[in-house]
């Protein structure tokens, strides 16, 4: 009968594919734009990659463009990584070119699947796997289980590298010192804090700040810009862009040399 046919692909197909991300090369925390390039990139280069998002949705804070005006902005620097996810462009002049928000996370969502990535959506990562003084996986529950406080325990999920891509509070990073009593390599040894908007240094300084905070443990986007307390940046995307490509280029290297 087709109709049980169709729960058994599903539930067929989404254990498999469950299984086969149960230790995984890259495990990225976070499905906003930063973390989605960093999937792609890290997908491209052959390594098994998979992003959770608490969201049904992911795509971050990239869907909505400026006070939902569904437009972004992204400058000249940008622009080849703009290029390879094929998203149209408008030039505005002085450097910037004007995209169209959602055809810009739905264009990022597509090419991270179609290089390798496993997206999964409605995980939220609650905790870490600290062995041995390293990051070694996550621990995901059911959002919907989080929301209403059942007493679930969740499953865990190894990886070589964690990439904390959760934005602006920077969940992994304030989880693993909190718990751990370790210092993350910040001016304080702990999460900083993001700093109000300046559009110039914000979109410098998180590129410079997307690095491994602690053994194990990388950060990119706004995440790298609360963690070292640099300012935000507001609806110009292109520091986000480079951070996810700069998060994967630094774990290529690790793991390639
Ligand atoms: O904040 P977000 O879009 O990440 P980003 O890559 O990009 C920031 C920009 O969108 C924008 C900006 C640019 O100038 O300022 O804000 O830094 O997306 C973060 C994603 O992480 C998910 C959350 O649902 C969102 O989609 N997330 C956050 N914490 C968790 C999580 C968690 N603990 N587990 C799973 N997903």
């Amino acid at each position: 009968m087709i109709e049980t046919k169709v729960s058994q692909a599903i539930i067929g197909t989404y254990f498999t594919k469950l299984q086969e991300n149960l230790n995984l090369d890259v495990a990225i925390v976070g499905g906003g734009p930063s973390g989605i390039v960093a999937s792609y990139y890290l997908a491209k280069a052959g390594l098994r990659v998979a992003q959770f998002d608490r969201k049904l949705a992911p795509g971050g804070g990239m869907w909505g463009g400026a006070m939902m005006f569904n437009q972004i902005v992204i400058q000249e620097e940008a622009i080849d990584i703009v290029r390879e996810f094929q998203i149209n462009h408008q030039p505005i002049g002085d450097g910037l070119y004007a995209m169209d928000s959602v055809e810009s996370t739905a264009s990022l969502l597509y090419h991270a699947v179609h290089a390798g990535a496993t997206l999964f959506n409605c995980y939220s990562v609650e905790d870490v796997v600290f062995k041995d003084n390293r990051v070694a996986g996550v621990v995901v529950n059911w959002t919907p289980v989080l929301r209403e406080g059942l007493h679930v325990d969740p499953l865990n999920i190894l990886a070589k590298v964690v990439v904390d891509g959760t934005g602006h509070d920077s969940e992994i990073c304030t989880t693993v010192a909190r718990k751990n009593g370790v210092r993350l390599a910040t001016d304080t040894g702990g999460v900083v804090g993001e700093r109000s908007l300046d559009v110039v240094t914000g979109e410098d300084e998180v590129v410079r700040g997307t690095k491994e905070i602690y053994p194990g443990l990388y950060v990119c986007g706004m995440a790298a810009s609360a963690v070292s307390g640099t300012p935000r940046m507001g609806p110009i995307f292109g520091g986000m862009l480079m951070s996810g490509r700069k998060v994967a280029e630094d774990i290529i290297k690790q793991f390639k040399g």
